[in-house]
C-alpha cells in the first residue's frame, strides 16, 4: 500500500507576520512533487500566510482549535474559522497542549468530531511521557489517547496520526526509527482493529520529535512511518527543505 508522505512543519508560538512571510516565501521553490508539505504558522499568520501560498501546493494547518463553531467563547478559534481562513489541517491534542492547557481524550474528540464536521483534517498527536515509557506503558497510552480520542468516528479516512514520544519533543533526542517504527506499527493494528484492514493500509502516522535533515532519512525508511511532524528544524527554511526534500 503506497501512502503519499506528509512532512508538516510546527512552528508553534514562532514568527511574526514579516517573518512567517519570509519563510514560506523561501519554502515555495522547493517544494517536492511526490509528497504533501504543510506548515502550522501561530494563528496570527495563518491569514498572510494563506494569502502567500495561494495556488501553490504547500498546505496550511492550524495548531489547535475549539470545538463550537460560534458563540461567546472569549479568545478561541473555531473550524469554521480555520477553513474561512484556508486551513486544510488541524493539529489536535500536541502534547504541549495536553501539559500546558489541560487537553484531554474528551477535548480531543470534540474537537476531531467538530473538525471533521467543517471538512478539515485531524492531525491528532499521541504519545507517551518518558516515566511512562520506562515502566513499560508505552502501548496502553497511545492506545489510551488514541481510541480515547478519536471515539467512534466513522470518517477515519481523513486522520493522520502524529506519533510524537513527549521525550523526543524539542530535547534533541530522537526515538530510533526502530522504536518509533514499532509503535507505528502497533499505532496502525489498533486502526485495523476498530476500523478494519483497509484504513489502516490507507492512514497515515507521522513521527515527530526532534525530526532534522540528519535523521529524517532513516525515520523515513521504517514501512509505518509516513511522515513527520517538525517542530524547531521547521522553523528555518534551509533545514525544513532538507527535511521535506529528504532521500533526495
Ligand atoms: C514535537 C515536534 C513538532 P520538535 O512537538 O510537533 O517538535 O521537532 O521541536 O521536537
Amino acid at each position: 500500500m503506497s501512502r503519499t508522505p506528509l512532512i508538516a512543519g510546527n512552528w508553534k508560538m514562532y514568527k511574526t507576520i514579516p517573518e512567517a512571510l519570509a519563510l514560506v516565501k523561501a519554502l515555495l521553490p522547493h517544494l517536492p512533487k511526490d509528497r504533501e508539505v504543510a506548515v502550522a504558522p501561530p494563528f496570527t499568520a495563518l491569514y498572510s500566510v494563506a494569502s502567500c501560498i495561494k495556488g501553490t501546493a504547500l498546505k496550511l494547518a492550524a495548531q489547535n482549535v475549539f470545538w463550537e463553531r460560534e458563540g461567546a467563547y472569549t479568545g478561541e478559534i473555531s473550524p469554521l474559522m480555520l477553513k474561512d481562513v484556508g486551513c486544510e489541517y488541524v493539529i489536535i491534542g500536541h502534547s504541549e497542549r495536553r501539559q500546558y492547557f489541560g487537553e484531554v481524550d474528551k477535548t480531543v474528540t470534540k474537537k476531531v468530531n467538530s473538525v471533521l464536521e467543517e471538512g478539515l483534517k485531524p492531525i491528532l498527536c499521541v504519545g507517551e511521557r518518558l516515566e511512562e515509557r520506562e515502566k513499560g506503558e508505552t502501548f496502553e497510552i497511545v492506545k489510551k489517547q488514541l481510541i480515547g480520542g478519536l471515539g467512534n468516528i466513522q470518517e477515519i479516512q481523513k486522520i493522520v496520526i502524529a506519533y510524537e514520544p513527549v521525550w523526543a519533543i524539542g530535547t534533541g533526542k530522537t526515538a530510533s526509527p526502530a522504536q518509533a517504527q514499532e509503535v507505528h506499527k502497533y499505532l496502525r493494528h489498533l486502526v485495523e482493529e476498530k476500523w478494519g484492514r483497509e484504513n489502516s493500509e490507507k492512514i497515515r502516522i507521522l513521527y515527530g520529535g526532534s525530526v532534522k535533515p540528519e535523521n529524517i532519512d532513516e525515520l523515513m525508511q521504517e514501512e509505518d512511518i509516513d511522515g513527520a511532524l517538525v517542530g524547531g528544524a521547521s522553523l528555518k527554511a534551509e533545514t525544513f527543505v532538507k527535511i521535506m526534500n529528504y532521500g533526495v
